[in-house]
């Protein structure tokens, strides 16, 4: 359920559209591309998850997960990129981003809920293959992260990653395996196009355009998913990729995850086609 009761009284006091978004997170990406595709104004509450802005009791008082995005609606706090996506595509009907058939409906739910279901493998790849030199922590810093933040998943995810190099290499190859296995059902499903669900661009592709991106960063060979990858330089061609998702980005950072991807598949000789069904 998307709505929830917020722990911070003065949100139902909010007028317009709030959004409390990460640069850089997937999740707000999604929400960002949707809200520019509908020309919607919206009021931007940034949250620096490198700052560990997220851990904050404030905020926490707003997303009791200590994620982001959070959305307000006129005083109606969501959470959930996927069901904010589809909130919104509900309360603004114009332009419609989704189909008009109840089966296209349900295809449209399957292809978001996949996008979702695919999060916490793209957030283990990132964290990975680009966000180690983002995030430098001290063992100290990740004690004072786990004594402020509520949420013992995202604690436990902080303390694996910070605890070695590199994840377990069976870990990231099962996080590699689904990703390509999501990307060939989007290949095949782009043979039409030359969108995800044919003629109409519609929610579909605002929940696999950040996650493409994200492993275009780390360098993942989309040349082996010809439609999908002929799709991801249409969908980039878009005003609300540019809006929603590029222009948020830090100056040079692109350059900087490539540098970064290289520098490790040169040193150390770590890189993602090095892992799962990528590397067969
Ligand atoms: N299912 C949630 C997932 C939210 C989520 O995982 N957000 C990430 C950014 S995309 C986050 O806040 N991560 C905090 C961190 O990495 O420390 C959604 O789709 O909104």
């Amino acid at each position: 359920m998307p709505v929830i009761e917020p722990g911070d009284s003065s949100l139902k006091k909010l007028k317009g559209l709030h959004l409390w978004h990460g640069d850089l997170s997937s999740c707000s990406q999604r929400v960002r591309i949707t809200l520019a595709e509908k020309g919607l104004e919206w009021e931007s509450h940034p949250i620096s998850i490198p700052d560990n802005e997220h851990a904050t009791s404030e905020y926490q008082a707003i997303n009791p997960k200590g994620l982001v995005p959070a959305f307000v609606h006129d005083g109606v706090l969501m959470i959930e990129s996927k069901d904010i996506i589809l909130y919104l595509d509900t309360a603004f009907p114009a332009p419609p981003l989704r189909p008009g058939t109840e089966d296209g409906l349900e295809e449209l739910r399957k292809w978001v809920d996949a996008a979702d279901t695919g999060q916490s493998d793209l957030k283990l790849l990132s964290h990975e293959f680009l966000f180690r030199p983002r995030k430098k922590m001290t063992p100290q810093d990740v004690e004072a992260f786990a004594a402020s933040h509520q949420n013992k998943e995202l604690v436990d995810f902080i303390r694996e990653w910070q605890s070695a190099d590199m994840f377990p290499a069976d870990k990231i190859a099962a996080a590699v395996d689904r990703t390509h296995g999501c990307f060939m059902e989007l290949d095949a499903a782009l043979a039409a196009g030359p969108w995800i669900m044919g003629a109409q661009f519609t929610l579909a592709e605002a929940a696999w355009m950040p996650n493409v991106h994200r492993m275009w960063l780390m360098d993942w060979p989309l040349d082996r998913y010809p439609n999908l990858g002929a799709w991801f330089q249409r969908a980039r061609q878009r005003p609300s990729f540019v809006t929603g998702l590029a222009e948020w980005e830090p100056a040079g950072m692109a350059d900087r995850f490539r540098g970064y991807v290289a520098e490790r598949a040169g040193g150390a000789g770590i890189h993602v086609t090095n892992f799962g069904a990528l590397a067969a």
